[in-house]
C-alpha cells in the first residue's frame, strides 16, 4: 500500500496558531497542504503593517516601506521593513525559550532563559538604525538578483535588552576570541534542519560595544513575532543581517565566523573598485561593516503639488553607520548648489538624526529635491549610484522627491 506523507506535529501545531483554533483532524492533512485559511493569508494583517508597505516576496516575507512611512522619529512596527531569508520559526515555546553561549573561545558554555537574562542583568534601550545591506538595490545596472529594495529597507526602533558584552563577559571570553557568530530558529527554505537560512555576526570590538543589544522588546513592547521575538541580536549602524532574529544561540568564535551568508557574495563587496558586471575573485570580497553615510526625505511625498509662493518644510533623517552625521543639505537644482539643513543630534550613538529645512522655489514649474548627508569625517553621499558590486549592496545615492509648483 502506498503510504500518504502527512503533516508532523510541529507543523500541525504552527498551522493552529495560524488559523486561530485547533486543526480537528489534522492528522490527516496532507504534506504540503496549505489550508484554505491561510491559502489567501494577508501579510498586511499578519503583521500588522501600514497597508501603503510593499510587498517583494512571499516566500519568504519581504516588505518593505516607502520613504513617506518613514517619517516617524521612531519607526513603528506598522511601518518597519521586513527581511527573511528563510521560513518563520513555526513554533516558538516562550517559556522554555533559552539562549547558549558556546563557541571555540568561550570559557564556560552556558545557558540562559529568557528569565535568567531579564533578572541577571542591567537593562539598556536604545534607538538603533537597521538598514538593510541591500537597500537600493534595485538601482543597480547590471541588476543585481534578490529583492529589489528601492528606499524603504530601513529603520530606526527604539530596542530594549541587556548587553551582549554582559552575558559573553559572564561566560568568560577567552583571549583568542575574534568574532561571535548567531544561531537562530528560523527555519531554512528546503526545511532541511541541518541548514541555517542565516548565520551571521560581528567582530569582537562591534559585539563588545555599549549599543550592541541581546533585546527582547521593541517600542516598549515585546518583540513583534516578524521582527526576532522573543530574543534578537541588534548591532546598529551594521548591516542589518548581523543583527540575527529568533536568537537562540551566539557562538564566541576564534576566527571569523563562517555560519550561512558569511562567504562567497553574501554580505560582501569587493574589496577594491570593480567596473560593472566584472567577475571577482572570492579573496577579493571583504565582509561588509559599518554602513555608510545615507539619508531619506519622509516629508513630502514624492509627487507633492505646491502653491506658488509658499514655502516648502521638508524633514527626514539622516544615518552614517558608526559616526555620526556632521551635515545635511539639499538641492533643486540638480546639485549645482547646496543648502544646509537644520540637523538634530542623534538620540544616542548609531540612532538616525532628524532634518528639516524651508524649501523655497523661484517660479512655478517641476523641481526635484535632492538630499545628502555628509559623515563627521566629511564623506558626503554620492548624487548617483556608488561602486557597482556582485549582490548590489551599499546604496547610499541621495535620496530624490519630486514637486511640483502650481
Ligand atoms: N534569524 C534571522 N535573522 C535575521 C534575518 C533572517 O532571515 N533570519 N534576516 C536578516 C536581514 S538580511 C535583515 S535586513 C534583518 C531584517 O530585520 P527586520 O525584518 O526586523 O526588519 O534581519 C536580519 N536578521
Ligand atoms: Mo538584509
Amino acid at each position: 500500500m502506498k503510504r500518504r506523507d502527512f503533516v508532523k506535529k510541529a507543523t500541525l501545531s504552527w498551522l493552529a496558531s495560524a488559523v486561530g483554533a485547533e486543526i480537528v483532524f489534522g492528522a490527516k492533512l496532507p504534506e504540503g497542504y496549505q489550508p484554505l485559511a491561510l491559502q489567501d493569508a494577508d501579510p498586511f494583517k499578519m503583521f500588522n503593517k501600514n497597508k501603503d508597505m510593499v510587498v517583494l516576496n512571499d516566500q519568504p516575507w519581504n516588505m518593505e516601506a516607502q520613504a513617506h512611512l518613514l517619517d516617524d522619529d521612531i519607526t513603528p512596527n506598522a511601518n518597519m521593513f521586513i527581511r527573511n531569508n528563510g521560513l518563520v520559526p513555526e513554533n516558538i515555546d516562550v517559556k522554555n525559550w533559552t539562549l547558549t553561549i558556546d563557541g571555540e573561545s568561550v570559557v564556560n558554555k552556558k545557558t540562559y532563559t529568557l528569565a535568567d537574562l531579564k533578572s541577571k542583568f542591567e537593562q539598556h534601550t536604545y534607538q538603533l538604525t537597521i538598514e538593510c545591506g541591500g537597500n537600493g538595490r534595485s538601482e543597480f545596472n547590471p541588476p543585481a538578483k534578490g529583492n529589489q529594495w528601492t528606499v524603504g529597507a530601513v529603520h530606526c526602533a527604539s530596542w530594549t535588552g541587556v548587553r551582549l558584552r554582559d552575558v559573553l563577559k559572564d561566560a568568560g571570553i577567552k583571549s583568542n576570541a575574534v568574532y561571535i557568530g548567531f544561531h537562530a530558529a528560523d527555519l531554512h527554505l528546503s526545511r532541511d534542519p541541518g541548514k541555517e537560512p542565516i548565520s551571521r555576526g560581528c567582530p569582537m570590538s562591534k559585539a563588545l560595544q555599549d549599543e550592541t543589544l541581546l533585546a527582547f522588546q521593541m517600542n516598549g513592547a515585546d518583540i513583534p513575532f516578524i521582527h526576532g521575538y522573543p530574543l534578537r541580536l541588534v548591532a546598529g549602524g551594521w548591516p542589518a543581517s548581523v543583527s540575527g532574529k529568533w536568537l537562540n544561540r551566539i557562538s564566541i568564535r576564534n576566527k571569523v565566523h563562517d555560519g550561512s551568508k558569511m562567504t562567497g557574495d553574501a554580505y560582501r563587496v569587493p574589496c577594491k573598485p570593480v567596473a560593472p558586471g566584472e567577475t571577482v575573485k572570492d579573496e577579493d570580497m571583504c565582509i561588509i561593516e559599518s554602513m555608510p553615510v545615507k539619508s531619506v526625505i519622509t516629508y513630502p511625498k514624492s509627487g507633492a503639488m505646491i502653491k506658488e509662493g509658499t514655502p516648502l518644510d521638508i524633514r527626514g533623517h539622516a544615518w552614517a553607520g558608526e559616526l555620526e552625521v556632521a551635515t545635511m543639505e539639499y538641492s533643486i537644482d540638480f546639485g549645482s548648489t547646496w543648502h544646509t539643513c537644520e540637523l538634530k543630534k542623534p538620540a544616542n550613538r548609531l540612532a538616525w538624526q532628524h532634518f528639516n529645512a524651508k524649501v523655497e522655489f523661484p517660479q512655478k514649474g517641476y523641481y526635484e529635491i535632492w538630499a545628502r548627508a555628509i559623515d563627521a569625517r566629511g564623506v558626503a553621499q554620492p548624487m548617483l549610484v556608488p561602486g557597482w558590486n556582485p549582490k548590489g549592496y551599499l546604496n547610499n545615492a541621495c535620496h530624490r522627491i519630486a514637486v511640483k509648483v502650481n
